[in-house]
């Protein structure tokens, strides 16, 4: 399957639900008066686009259908390319350093797939010839340093992990020793979770951050930060609180098959300005999916290109 087909059938819930609801409103007004624009703009806010990327649609469907009446009226059309436009404006590639291994800090809240997030990056990252190392840096929970470690061994990737309950700073310093021995060319940092409104954990983590910069100038490279996708207004939330504190340089949407809202990917790049660099689309090492606005754009509205 390629990355579009993927995508499509990943992201399912929310484009069936959309496409139903596109497909009644259009089809049963054969003028598109006021009330079934209001009728779109629910449908696009159902699947939580946000109140701006709905309005810019609405702008765009009203004005064609003033330019060229309702014949030909393609509103898919339109809204794919409109979310199109208000998504490519950024990169989206993982950051590489050319000298030394590129180090990837993952953080974000408890639960939305900061270790399953890693763990499928460094398989990505290994499939493409590169060598990866994993760093357990949750050291809060004694389980969460065996599931990085279980991961390591079903994909064949070293983990630096210390003990529960040690320091993770320290952790992230010997991950940093492991992966310049080792010639490694990312290492991947799973990070504890820790609620955006917490100060402490909020500093602890700046603290990890500082230690590898001293380690290794400029780690971590990139900080991802890791989002469910089905939770709404407040991953945007989150994303800000956690600029704060570190410079986020992508954000990565998970558990997107599981939900409806799968438009969230579009408000929260648009609100924030920060690319998502990648979708997780399931629990499986391959599920993880490269951003791509106008894939992105296309499933959404069930466009084939
Ligand atoms: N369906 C689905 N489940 C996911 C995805 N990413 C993570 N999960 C699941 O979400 C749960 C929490 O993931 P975990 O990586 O432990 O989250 P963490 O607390 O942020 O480290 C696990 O059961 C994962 O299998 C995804 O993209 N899709
Ligand atoms: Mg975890």
């Amino acid at each position: 399957m390629g990355f579009f087909d993927k995508i499509k059938s990943a992201i399912t819930k929310t484009t069936s639900a959309l496409s139903h609801e596109i497909k009644r409103i259009v089809t049963r007004s054969p003028r598109l008066t006021g009330n079934s624009l209001e009728e779109l703009e629910a449908a696009l806010l159902g699947a939580d686009l946000g109140l701006p990327m709905a309005q810019q649609i609405i702008a765009a469907v009203r004005a064609a259908y003033e330019s060229q009446g309702r014949s030909g009226l393609d509103v898919f059309e339109i809204a794919a390319r409109e979310v199109e436009k208000s998504l490519s404006s950024v990169s989206t590639a993982l950051i590489r350093q050319t000298d030394g291994p590129t180090v990837v800090s993952l953080v974000g809240i408890n639960g939305t797939g900061k270790t399953t997030t890693a763990a499928k990056l460094a398989h990505l990252i290994q499939g493409q010839g590169g060598i990866a190392v994993l760093a357990a840096c949750d050291t809060f929970r004694a389980a969460a340093i065996e599931q990085l470690k279980l991961w390591g061994t079903r994909l064949n990737i070293p983990v630096v992990a210390g003990a529960y309950q040690a320091d993770p700073a320290a952790v992230a310093h010997d991950a940093i020793t492991a992966a310049l021995a080792r010639n490694a060319t990312y290492l991947f940092i799973d990070t504890a979770g820790r609620l955006h409104t917490k100060h402490n954990l909020m500093q602890e983590l700046a603290k990890v951050h500082r230690v590898m910069d001293r380690k290794l100038a400029g780690a971590p490279h990139e900080v991802l930060l890791v989002l469910d996708g089905s939770s709404g207004q407040n991953a945007i939330n989150q994303a800000r609180e956690f600029n704060k504190i570190c410079k986020l340089t992508g954000l990565v949407i998970t558990k997107l098959d599981g939900t409806s809202k799968g438009g969230v990917v579009v408000a929260i790049q648009r609100e924030l300005g920060i690319p998502v660099k990648f979708i997780g689309v399931g629990e499986q090492p391959d599920d993880l999916q490269p951003f791509i606005a106008r894939d992105f754009a296309n499933a959404l509205f069930e466009i084939r290109d």
